[in-house]
């Protein structure tokens, strides 16, 4: 028997062979139990499922302390260059499952709650997702700080600890509704209050000039106050730090307020600084200039480069050392103040000259972009820039001439222009290396959408193809397959995902494709009855299940989904007896609260759903559910039960998707466009694998040019027309039959993301989808196929890929 420090510490020297020092579920029992009576305070016969949860989740959370501090020592110790991600957002999910499987901890955890009389998937529910993100970006965040602890990059995640996450979603009549989501109102077991790590924030007021030099007078301050969440890779080899920031007032209150009786402003200055962390912008991909998120931006990026230098001047005295030290990734733009706040404290704080600054700063930073879309592009007008930050207005001005200055760009380069600061601009400016997130989109930000710094700045630009945690997305979500996999192939696929081409060597044995089917067949068992629970819907297992999950948004087109299911209806029905293949449509996302089209398109799908779902004719053949509040954990449950993967926008507008390499690793194939990662899969997947429709890029481009064009599509498809006139007429909006007029309209008139150009071949690719399914061996072989070849897209590849190529770190595991 081995004890919890003596396991982890073999854990922590690298020795593998942990099937004889396995915890022994009696120290967890006992673990769980003290934690419920001393931390807690509840005796077990009155303990609550939440008490429980918590209880298991302190247990839980002792076994990562000690490698965490492992990692810290060892940095520390061999003096290591660490990454710094910085990202307004870190969309994680759930947290307890995760831990416990990368701690290989699940089956003894499920074993010791059922022996204490609870059910362990009960509990794991339990927990509220911590929902800091709006979709792929900040997905993306999560599963990188999971990838960095798992190869064993030092690495520490910034962000902000929003008291409010992305809105709850409800429909009422079909119509989205939003309400506050409330994470924090239950105690969040998994992070450490760090008062003592705490940092001023200062904003506004003015610059002033002594002894020759700028000095920012600032007109207000909040404090910036650490919260820490370990987070632990696979194995429990390695553990990075999560550093969130709370906003605090510099002051409490205003005692001589409060003693004049005037307690509603003795209580402004808090509630002005607690603004700043108190709820997530819930817009992706749209952009506006609201005051308060520049001040958010500021915010975290700030409290995380005072941070950063604090630790580094916490051994090391040469700021010029800085870059052999420190990198600095910034997820999109809306970090892309370092530039000029690193600047700032290096020059303005610690007297570095205003070039060497520059240098240092740039030689730290890395941009990554997520979008090509005009409308997410931040700008700033300089007012409000100027307003906010004057410092950092007068900065970036020199930032500006200084680039003119060195590169003498041939056309005229502005950061800022038009009397708006534009952050694309100044993060490429100010980083040595910027990336895109899938080779499609890499080639676009070079040749769309800067092409003129790409000629000044050669090779700057580079690709960092995306990818996802095979732990959370494999392993924890799909059990069927993932103890598939390790019967077929062994063990050790977890952490070096490329070992699932294995796999291939099994795709034409029958016994192995039955298994590979059962394990589907398992998941959408469980998710009917999970529907029938939610929606009120009965599915069918049986059926095709057809998945799209994703933001809202018209480049996304769920319209196109949603109408050409329209038309299958309708030709169901015009010959009912034909070999139909059953399926279910599933839908989930969330739209931007001001994004009425997008909202437009939600009420859209719920009218067809209730209409579709009560028809008689087309009962056993034909079902759309729209499960409310798409999450991460929702997620966990849809993609290992879905057959068909949708990845379906108009080419050139999805920077690279990850949803897409989730569904492919699950077994789900296909059906898409040649858009974002979507090239990549293909070509690892291979077209027989893949259900490819649609224009290219430069064809979509093409076709735009003719004003005409969405019409001239309408006339030249029977089944496009009849779909719109049934919408026209109403047959989904029978209350209101004119509801949908516009919507029809604007595909007729306005149809910039192409749903007419594309929707017969989309047609098509669905007809080839239905004739692949009825074929029981093939369309297995296919799914196999699509898990076999989807290491590429394990985000362990992405991270070892920007350590190697932006970072400059060598891995330790
Ligand atoms: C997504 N972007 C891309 N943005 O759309 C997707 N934006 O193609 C890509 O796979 C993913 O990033 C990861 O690279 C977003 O998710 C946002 O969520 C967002 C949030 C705030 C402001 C702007």
């Amino acid at each position: 028997k081995v004890t919890r420090l003596g396991w982890i510490r073999n854990v922590c020297q690298g020795d593998d062979n942990l099937d004889d020092q396995r915890l022994i579920p009696e120290t967890l029992r006992a673990e769980v139990l003290r934690h419920l009576t001393y931390t807690l305070g509840k005796d077990a016969p009155n303990a609550s499922i939440y008490d429980w949860r918590m209880a298991l989740s302190y247990a839980i959370r002792d076994h990562i302390v000690e490698p965490w501090f492992a990692a810290t020592r060892r940095t520390w110790a061999e003096d290591r260059k660490r990454v710094y991600y910085l990202s307004m957002e870190f969309l994680i999910g759930r947290i307890l499952e995760d831990a416990t499987v990368n701690l290989g901890l699940r089956d003894q955890a499920q074993e010791v709650m059922a022996s204490l009389g609870q059910d362990f998937s009960q509990i794991v529910e339990d927990e509220p997702d911590a929902a800091l993100g709006n979709g792929g970006l900040g997905r993306l965040a999560a599963c990188f700080m999971e990838s960095m602890a798992t190869v064993g990059c030092p690495a520490y995640g910034y962000g902000i600890r929003y008291e409010h996450g992305l809105f709850r979603q409800r429909f009422q009549n079909g119509q989205q509704i939003e309400a506050p989501e409330d994470w924090l109102r239950q105690t969040h077991p998994w992070e450490f209050a760090r008062p003592e790590s705490a940092y001023t924030i200062p904003f506004k007021g003015n610059v002033e000039t002594r002894d020759g030099k700028p000095v920012w007078v600032p007109g207000e301050t909040v404090l910036a106050s650490a919260h820490d969440t370990p987070v632990i890779g696979w194995q429990g080899k390695w553990a990075n730090t999560l550093r969130l920031w709370e906003a605090l007032p510099t002051q409490m209150f205003d005692l001589e307020r409060f003693n004049r009786g005037d307690y509603a402003a003795a209580a402004e200055p808090e509630a002005l600084a607690r603004t700043l962390s108190r709820v997530l912008y819930p817009d992706d991909t749209t952009y506006q200039g609201k005051e308060l998120r520049l001040k958010q931006e500021f915010f975290l990026t700030s409290a995380a480069l005072q941070d950063i230098l604090r630790r580094f001047k916490n051994g090391h005295s040469n700021l010029r050392d800085l870059p052999k030290y420190v990198a600095i990734q910034m997820n999109d733009t809306h970090p892309a103040i370092a530039g000029p706040e690193l600047v700032r404290l290096l020059s303005d704080e610690n007297g570095l000259p205003f070039e060497e600054a520059m240098e240092t700063a740039q030689a730290c930073l890395g941009y990554t972009n997520h979008t090509l879309l005009p409308e997410a592009l931040e700008r700033w007008a300089t007012f409000t820039f100027g307003a906010v930050l004057p410092r950092h207005m007068q900065i970036v001005e020199q930032i500006d001439s200084w680039h003119r200055r060195t590169y003498s760009p041939p056309h005229y380069i502005g950061i800022v222009k038009h009397q708006e600061v534009r952050m694309g601009e100044l993060a490429f400016v100010m980083a040595h290396k910027v990336n895109g997130v899938s080779a499609l989109h890499s080639d676009l930000v070079k040749k769309n959408l800067f092409p003129e710094l790409n000629r000044l700045h050669p090779g700057r630009i580079i690709n960092q193809t995306n990818g996802v945690t095979p732990r959370r997305w494999l392993k924890m979500a799909n059990r069927p397959l993932a103890d598939l996999i390790t019967e077929t192939i062994g063990d050790g696929w977890e952490a070096d995902l490329d070992k699932l081409r294995g796999l291939e060597a099994h795709v034409d044995d029958a016994a192995f494709r039955a298994k590979f089917d059962k394990s589907k067949r398992a998941n959408k068992v469980a998710l009917a009855a999970w529907i029938k629970d939610h929606c009120g819907v009965t599915v069918s297992p049986d059926a095709l299940f057809d998945v799209q999950v994703k933001r809202i948004h018209e480049y996304k087109r769920q319209l196109l989904n949603i109408l050409q299911t329209v038309s299958h209806w309708h030709a169901i029905k015009q010959d009912p007896t034909a070999n139909w293949v059953p399926r279910v449509k599933i839908f989930g996302g969330k739209s931007a609260p001001g994004y009425a089209v997008a909202k437009e398109i939600i009420h859209f799908i719920n009218d067809v759903a209730t209409v579709v779902n009560n028809d008689p004719d087309t009962k056993d053949l034909l079902k759309i559910v729209y499960p409310e509040n798409y999450n991460v954990s929702m997620a966990e449950r849809l993609i290992p039960a879905s057959d068909l993967s949708e990845q379906i926008s108009t080419a050139g507008k999805e920077a690279s998707g990850t949803g897409n390499m989730k569904f492919m690793m699950n077994g789900a194939p296909t059906i898409g466009t040649l858009d974002g990662a979507n090239v990549e899969i293909l070509q690892e997947v291979g077209a027989e694998n893949f259900f490819l429709f649609g224009l290219t890029t430069e064809e979509a481009m093409k076709r735009r040019e003719d004003p005409d064009q969405s019409r001239k599509a309408i006339e030249a498809s029977q089944p496009m027309l009849d779909v719109l006139q049934m919408v026209a007429e109403g047959r989904f909006s029978p209350d209101q039959k004119d509801r949908y007029h516009g919507l029809v309209h604007r595909v007729w008139h306005h149809d910039y993301f192409l749903v007419a150009a594309d929707f017969d071949a989309y047609n098509a690719a669905q007809a080839k989808v239905d004739a692949a399914y009825a074929d029981r061996a093939a369309w297995v072989r296919m799914a196999a196929m699509n898990t076999a070849r989807s290491g590429f897209f394990s985000s362990d590849r992405t991270i070892r890929s920007y350590m190697s190529e932006i970072w400059d770190i060598p891995a330790a595991i």
